[in-house]
C-alpha cells in the first residue's frame, strides 16, 4: 500500500476504549485547515505554534464534543509537519466521530507507523531512532526505558555515522586512484587505511556482543526453572508471577512444554520459563519436553535448578550438580517442599553449600530466592553507559558489516587491486548505512513502520 505523503492523516494516539481525556491527531498541510472547519473558538489558521486552544468540535450545529486543541506549525513538530492534537473526552463514540468528522472534511486514515515514517523522511531522525520510538513505547522495565531513549536521542547512530564518514573518506580516495590505474599512484595509505578498519572492526564487535545484552533488556533475562518431574517447578513460577498460570498436579511429568512469563525484579525484567520435568521415560511427548528442556537450559542466562527435599538422596543431588556445572551456566541450586523436608537429607546437604531453601506450595522464602537471582545477574553490566544494540535489524546489518571489513583486511594482506578493494568498502558502507538509514529502500522502509501501530 502506497500513498501519497502529502495526504493529510488522522489517528487516535491514546489507547483505544474509555479514558479520561483522548487525544486526536493530524498531520499533514491541510491539518490545520481542516481542523480549522469543524472547530468553534478561534481562527485556527491565525494562531501561532506551540499554542493551546480552547472550544468546540461541531459537525454543521451539532456539537460533538468540547475539545483543546495543541497546534505545532512546521518544521516544529514531531512529523516535521503541521500538526493538530485535539484532546477530547475519552469516549470511544466521542473518538469516532470526531475522526469521522475529519475524514469528511479532507484528512485520510494514517498508516500504522506514518507518523513516525514522516518524522523520518522530513529528516526529524534517523532510521535507528525511528526504531527506537517503537522500542520506548513498547519497553516496560526501567533499563529498556533508559536504553531505548538513549538510542531515540542518537547515542546509537552518531557512532555508527561517524566511522562510516571515516571510511567514506578512503573509499573515495581509492575510488580516485582507480582513475589513475597508469600512474601507479596510492592517495590512500594502506596503513592507514587498516589502522581506521581494524578500528571499526573493534566498534563493530562490541556492538555485536552488546546484542545478547540488549536482548535481554529487551525480552527479559531468560531464566530456566528445571528439575525432576513433581520438583515443584510449576507451583514455583505460579508463586512467583502470583497467578496460577501453570498446571500443578501430583503426577509426575505434567509439565510438558514451555511455560513462560516475565516478572520484573530490582528494575530488571526477568523471563521465568517453566519446562518438563528431567527424567528417562518411555513416553514419546515426555520424552520430547526433556529434550527441549535440555535444548532451553544452554540457551538461559540462568538455571533455577530445583530438588525435591521430600524426594530426593544427597547422592541423586550432587550427580545434578554435577551435571549442571559442566553446562558452564550461573545456576542455583533450589531445595523446595522445606515445609515437609526429610531432616537426615537437610543435615546431609550441609555439606553443599549455596542452597536456598525453600517451599514454593507455602511461599516460604521466596524473597530469599529473588534476592539470590538478582545477585547472579551482574547487575553492572545493565547500568553501563555504553551503546546497546536490541534491534534484530541492526544486529543482521553489523554481521554483515564485520565480514565485509574482514574481507577488505584479507585484501590488504593478499594486496588485492583498488577496483576489488573499493568493492569491499563499499560493502562495509552499505551495511553501515542501512542501519542508519543513510541507505534504504522503500521495503525496508515498509518493513520497518508496519510494525507500529496506527496513531504512532
Ligand atoms: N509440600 C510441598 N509440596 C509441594 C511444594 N511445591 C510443590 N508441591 C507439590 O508437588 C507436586 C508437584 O508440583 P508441580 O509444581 O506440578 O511440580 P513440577 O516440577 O512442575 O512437575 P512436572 O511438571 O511434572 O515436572 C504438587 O502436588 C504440588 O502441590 C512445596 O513447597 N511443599
Ligand atoms: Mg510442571
Amino acid at each position: 500500500m502506497h500513498y501519497a505523503i502529502d495526504d493529510t492523516i488522522v489517528a487516535l494516539s491514546t489507547p483505544e476504549g474509555t479514558g479520561a481525556i483522548a487525544v486526536i491527531r493530524l498531520s499533514g498541510k491541510e491539518a490545520i485547515a481542516i481542523s480549522n472547519r469543524v472547530f468553534k473558538g478561534k481562527d485556527l489558521t491565525r494562531q501561532p505554534s506551540h499554542t493551546l486552544h480552547y472550544g468546540s468540535i461541531r459537525d454543521g450545529e451539532k456539537v460533538l464534543d468540547e475539545v483543546v486543541v495543541s497546534l505545532f506549525v512546521a518544521p516544529h513538530s514531531f512529523t516535521g509537519e503541521d500538526v493538530v492534537e485535539i484532546s477530547c473526552h475519552g469516549s470511544p463514540f466521542i473518538v469516532r466521530q470526531i475522526i469521522q468528522l475529519l475524514l469528511k472534511h479532507g484528512a485520510r486514515l494514517a498508516t500504522a507507523g506514518e507518523f513516525t515514517k514522516r518524522a523520518f523522511m522530513h529528516g526529524r531522525f534517523d532510521l535507528a531512532q525511528a526504531e527506537a520510538v517503537a522500542d520506548l513505547i513498547a519497553s516496560d522495565s526501567e533499563i529498556s526505558h533508559k536504553t531505548a531513549l538513549n538510542q531515540m536521542r542518537g547515542g546509537f547512530s552518531q557512532e555508527i555515522k561517524d566511522l562510516r564518514a571515516q571510511l567514506v573518506h578512503f573509499a573515495s580516495m581509492i575510488e580516485l586512484e582507480l582513475d589513475f590505474v597508469e600512474e601507479d599512484v596510492e592517495f590512500a595509505s594502506r596503513d592507514d587505511l587498516r589502522r581506521l578498519v581494524e578500528d571499526i572492526l573493534r566498534v563493530v564487535n562490541a556492538l555485536i556482543n552488546s546484542f545478547a545484552l540488549g536482548n535481554v533488556i529487551k525480552n527479559g533475562v531468560p531464566t530456566v526453572i528445571a528439575g525432576k518431574p513433581n520438583a515443584g517447578k510449576s507451583t514455583l513460577l505460579n508463586a512467583l508471577l502470583n497467578e496460577e498460570k501453570a498446571i500443578v498436579s501430583d503426577i509426575p511429568g505434567t509439565t510438558r512444554d514451555f511455560i513462560e512469563d516475565e516478572i520484573l525484579l530490582g528494575g530488571i525484567s526477568f523471563r521465568f520459563i517453566d519446562t518438563a520435568g528431567l527424567r528417562e521415560t518411555t513416553d514419546k511427548v515426555e520424552a520430547i519436553g526433556v529434550e527441549r528442556t535440555y535444548a532451553k537450559m544452554k540457551q538461559a542466562s540462568l538455571i533455577i535448578f530445583l530438588f525435591d527435599l521430600t524426594e530426593e538422596t544427597i547422592t541423586s543431588i550432587q550427580k545434578d550438580i554435577n551435571v549442571l556445572e559442566n553446562l558452564g551456566i550461573p545456576f542455583i541450586r533450589v531445595g523446595n517442599k522445606i515445609d515437609q523436608a526429610q531432616p537426615d537429607l537437610l543435615k546431609a546437604l550441609e555439606s553443599i553449600p549455596d542452597i536456598v531453601y525453600i517451599s514454593a506450595e507455602k511461599r516460604e522464602n521466596l524473597e530469599g530466592l529473588k534476592d539470590k537471582i538478582m545477585a547472579l545477574v551482574d547487575l553492572n553490566k545493565f547500568s553501563t553507559s555504553g551503546t546497546i544494540v536490541t534491534n534484530v535489524r541492526h544486529y543482521d546489518s553489523l554481521v554483515k558489516t564485520k565480514e565485509a571489513l574482514e574481507d577488505v583486511l584479507k585484501g590488504l594482506d593478499s594486496g588485492i587491486t583498488q577496483d576489488f578493494l573499493a568493492q569491499d568498502i563499499r560493502h562495509a558502507l552499505h551495511y553501515l548505512g542501512e542501519i542508519t538509514g543513510e541507505i534504504t529502500t522503500e521495503d525496508l522502509l515498509g518493513n520497518i513502520f508496519s510494525k507500529f501501530c496506527i496513531g504512532k
